[in-house]
C-alpha cells in the first residue's frame, strides 16, 4: 500500500478516483499505525468537506434501489454532476449476492468517469460500519462529489446509520394493493423524508398509483406538519419517468432546511452524535488495549453468572480497575 499521506492528499484534491480507493483501504484498515494515518489523512481534508448533497435511499431488497440510483445517477452525470454511491448492507458480506446485483445494476453508472461506486465495508461490525462509511463521505466530499448517495437496505439499524449521516433520507416502496401498509406504516412515519414508489410501468403501474394513495394518506395521518409532510412521488427506473421529479423534490427539501436553518443543525446534531459513538468506540478499544482486560473479564462474567452481580456495576467496576492507576 502506498502509504504517503502528503500525496494521497493531493490526488483526492485533484479527484483522483485510484487516490480515493486507496485512502478507503486504508481507513478500512485494522492496524494500528494505519488508522493513525487515515486520521491524519482525514483532519487534513476535512475542511474540504460538507459541500454534496447527502442522500439516503432506504427501502427492502428488491424494491429497486440501485436500479433507481443508476436511473439518477446517470440523469445527474449528464448534467456534469460528480456522484459516489456507497452502500450499507450488513447483509451483503454474508451473502456477497447483492454486491454482484448492484454492480450488475450499476452498470453505466460505473463506467462513468464522473461516478465511484464503493460496495459496503467489509468489517462485520455495524459501528466499524458507520465510522467507515462517513470516513468514506468525506474523503468523498474532499474529492470534489456534489452528491453523495447511500444505499441501505431497509431494515432497523442500517437505516437509523444512514438516516444519521444524510441531509435527506428517501425512502422506496414496492407497488402493492393495499393490505401490507399497516406493516410498512410505523417505518414510514419516523424517518422519511420523501418517499418513492417504485416500478410504476407495465402492469404494476396501478398498483403503484394505489400504493401512491395509500401511502400519502398514511403520511398525513401519522405526521404532523411541524415534522414535515414527505411527498409520495411514482418513478420507473426501467421507462426513466419520474427521476426528473425525484431530484427536484430532493433539491427543494434541501434548500428549504438550509433557508430555514435545520441543514447545519442536523450536521451538527449528527457531529455531536457521531462524537458519542466514537467515544463508545475508543473507549472499548482502550479497555482491550490493556494486558489485564482478558483475564479481569473472564473473572466478571463469572461473578455475573454465579454470583447474580448485577451487569451494570459489574461493568463499572471492571472498567474502574483497568483504567485506575496502579497504586
Ligand atoms: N418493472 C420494473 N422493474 C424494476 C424497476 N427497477 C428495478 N426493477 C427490478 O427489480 C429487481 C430488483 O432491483 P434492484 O435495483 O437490484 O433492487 P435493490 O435490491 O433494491 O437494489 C430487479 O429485477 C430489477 O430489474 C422498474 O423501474 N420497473
Ligand atoms: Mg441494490
Amino acid at each position: 500500500m502506498d502509504l504517503d499521506i502528503n500525496k494521497l492528499v493531493t490526488q483526492i484534491l485533484q479527484g483522483s478516483r485510484i487516490g480515493l480507493s486507496r485512502s478507503i483501504t486504508l481507513l478500512e484498515s485494522t492496524r494500528a499505525d494505519h488508522r493513525k494515518l487515515s486520521e491524519d489523512l482525514l483532519s487534513t481534508l476535512l475542511p474540504k468537506t460538507g459541500r454534496a448533497i447527502r442522500v439516503a435511499i432506504s427501502g427492502p431488497p428488491g424494491v429497486g434501489k440501485s436500479s433507481f440510483i443508476e436511473a439518477l445517477g446517470m440523469r445527474l452525470v449528464g448534467q456534469g454532476k460528480k456522484i459516489a454511491v456507497l452502500a450499507i448492507d450488513p447483509s451483503s458480506p454474508i451473502t456477497g449476492g447483492s454486491i454482484l446485483g448492484d454492480k450488475a445494476r450499476m452498470e453505466e453508472l460505473s463506467k462513468s468517469e464522473l461516478s465511484f461506486i464503493r460496495p459496503t465495508p467489509s468489517s462485520g461490525v455495524l459501528g466499524g460500519v458507520a465510522r467507515h462509511t462517513r470516513e468514506t463521505l468525506l474523503l468523498c466530499e474532499a474529492a470534489g462529489f456534489d452528491v453523495v448517495l447511500i444505499e441501505t437496505v431497509g431494515i432497523g439499524q442500517s437505516e437509523i446509520m444512514a438516516a444519521s449521516m444524510t441531509d435527506i433520507f428517501v425512502q422506496l416502496h414496492q407497488p402493492f394493493s393495499g393490505d401490507e401498509l399497516q406493516g410498512i406504516k410505523k417505518g414510514v412515519m419516523e424517518l422519511a423524508d420523501l418517499i418513492i414508489v417504485t416500478k410504476a410501468d407495465g402492469d404494476a403501474l396501478t398498483a403503484a398509483e394505489i400504493a401512491k394513495n395509500e401511502l400519502e394518506q398514511a403520511v398525513m395521518l401519522t405526521r404532523t406538519a411541524e415534522h414535515g409532510i414527505p411527498s409520495v412521488l411514482l418513478t420507473s427506473a426501467h421507462k426513466n419517468t419520474g427521476i426528473a421529479a425525484v431530484w427536484t423534490s430532493i433539491l427543494s427539501f434541501v434548500e428549504q432546511q438550509k433557508a430555514s436553518g435545520s441543514h447545519s443543525q442536523k450536521r451538527r446534531a449528527q457531529s455531536r452524535q457521531w462524537l458519542n459513538q466514537e467515544i463508545s468506540t475508543e473507549l472499548l478499544a482502550l479497555l482491550n488495549s490493556q494486558a489485564r482486560f482478558e483475564e479481569l473479564l473472564k473473572i466478571t462474567q463469572q461473578r455475573v453468572e454465579t454470583s447474580g452481580e448485577h451487569c451494570s456495576r459489574a461493568a463499572r467496576n471492571l472498567i474502574l480497575s483497568l483504567l485506575a492507576p496502579c497504586p
